[in-house]
């Protein structure tokens, strides 16, 4: 396995309309969730993916086992549980491209993910294992997850790579800021965003940010996200900044930042210099938004090339 991936995947639920949900008349029912949003990326950039994960022995659940394994990721590590329900969310879209997202997930099967979920091969066999700062949100099962398997990569040299993706709808900011902090202590690549950052360490200065996570005991490498100003990079090796790609006409950013994490992931896996890997990665968030959906404008290889080297894009393909 390339990588593997532990976290919650919901059904999400968009009104077919922009505006206040309360005069919503049908809503487009969708598949999204930080982590498989990451892993169709790298699974559809053609590396091999594993999901460790709770969803409920229900219609929504089997909608996500789909969806999931319909993108060649492995989910032989995901338990059907029969005595929680598999979580939610609607996706508000507002006026001017401003978004709301209501959580439905409390008590959740993924919630309820124990450390006995866990299989220490499955982790151990893998070159990357991706976490996100939603799982530990979820309950204080999850959280235990979640540094259980931190142990677990670090005793057989599977690399922790870190998104802390803030979610302060999910737990108290107290709590959430010694959780990341105490994750992000662990892992060896950390992918925050400028905002994540302001709530770690107080500042919104990118240099600052990482310099910030590179002082924390095992972290070598942090790409702090700029969207669509590019990134900023700093690594044992050297540090830089890497442009953004404009897209003229965002329809969703929900999911940049996991669809960033797998074109990241997907260029050190193929050896790329960090900095080729930042640029695909940027490429591959930059897609994303272009696209209703979490994960849904995700690239395959051809797309990616031919987004990268825009000057050959044609608008209509015959
Ligand atoms: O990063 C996008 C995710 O936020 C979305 O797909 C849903 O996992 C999700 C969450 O918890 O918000």
């Amino acid at each position: 396995m390339d990588v593997v991936a532990i976290g919650e995947t919901l059904v999400s639920l968009t009104p077919s309309a922009n505006g206040f949900m309360r005069h919503a008349e049908s809503f487009r029912p969708k598949v999204a969730g930080a982590e498989t949003n990451t892993l169709i990326g790298l699974s559809r950039l053609g590396h091999e993916t594993g999901w460790i994960s709770r969803l409920g022995d229900d219609e929504l659940g089997a909608k996500i086992l789909t969806t999931v394994r319909g993108e060649r990721v492995d989910t032989s590590n995901v338990t059907l549980d029969r005595q929680h329900q598999t979580g939610m969310f609607f996706k508000e879209m507002i006026h001017g491209g401003e978004v709301r997202v209501h959580y439905y997930r409390k008590g959740s099967a993924a919630s309820h993910l124990e450390a006995d979920d866990l299989d220490e091969d499955y982790i151990a066999n893998a070159r990357f294992l991706y976490i996100s700062g939603i799982t530990p949100a979820l309950s204080e099962s999850c959280k235990t997850v979640i540094m259980k398997a931190i142990s677990i990569a670090k005793e057989h040299d599977t690399k922790v790579v870190f998104d802390p993706n803030v979610r302060k709808k999910l737990w108290s900011e107290e709590e959430a800021r010694e959780t990341l902090l105490a994750i992000s202590k662990r892992a060896d690549i950390i992918l925050p965003g400028i905002a994540e950052g302001a709530f770690l360490f107080g500042t919104t200065d990118d240099k600052e940010i990482a310099q910030s996570f590179l002082n924390l005991d095992d972290v070598s490498c942090v790409v702090v996200k700029r969207g669509e100003k590019g990134a900023y990079y700093n690594t044992i090796e050297g540090a830089g900044e890497v442009d953004g790609f404009h897209v003229k006409n965002v329809i969703d950013p929900v999911g940049a930042g996991d669809g960033f994490a797998a074109g990241f992931l997907s260029g050190l896996l193929d050896h790329l210099s960090v900095e080729k890997a930042v640029k695909r990665a940027c490429a591959v968030g930059a897609m994303v938004t272009t696209i209703p959906g979490d994960f849904e404008g995700l690239p395959d290889r051809a797309r990616l090339e031919q987004f990268m080297s825009s000057d050959q894009r044609e608008d209509v393909e015959r």
